[in-house]
């Protein structure tokens, strides 16, 4: 008799535990996808003409550290990036300057701008 009363006790604490277990997963699962809400989006008008300038401009915004997403759009000149928290944004006005694109707060190099390919040349379209 006293057996049985100890494995159901061993039962009753594994379920306890197991359940315990169950919910710590769920918090993992809730944590990530609070951590996926809470990327910031931020729009960037940052010049640009063609899809060459497309990949270029996304391409550059996706290396600064903290960018989750970027796309620009060809038709509204505006770059949306979704970023974790604490990024620095300006380091992202810097990269897309950097590879000859204006942005509304940094404008690129002269010479940079001049190397681009001749469809990419936004700045004689205005
Ligand atoms: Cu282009």
């Amino acid at each position: 008799m006293k057996n049985i009363v100890l494995i159901v006790t061993l039962l009753a604490l594994m379920l306890t535990f197991a359940g315990c277990a169950q919910k710590n997963v769920e918090a993992d699962n809730v944590a990530v996808e609070l951590e996926k809400s809470t990327l910031i989006a931020t729009e960037i008008p940052v010049q640009g003409a063609c899809g060459m300038c497309k990949g270029r401009i996304e391409e550059a915004a996706k290396t600064v550290e903290g960018v989750e997403v970027a796309v620009w759009d060809q038709e509204t000149d505006m770059l949306t990036i979704e970023t974790t928290k604490g990024t620095d944004v300006m380091m992202v006005h810097k990269a897309v300057s950097t590879v000859g694109h204006d942005t509304d707060k940094m404008k690129a190099d002269d010479e940079v701008y001049t190397a681009l390919p001749g469809c990419c040349k936004y700045r004689d379209m205005e």
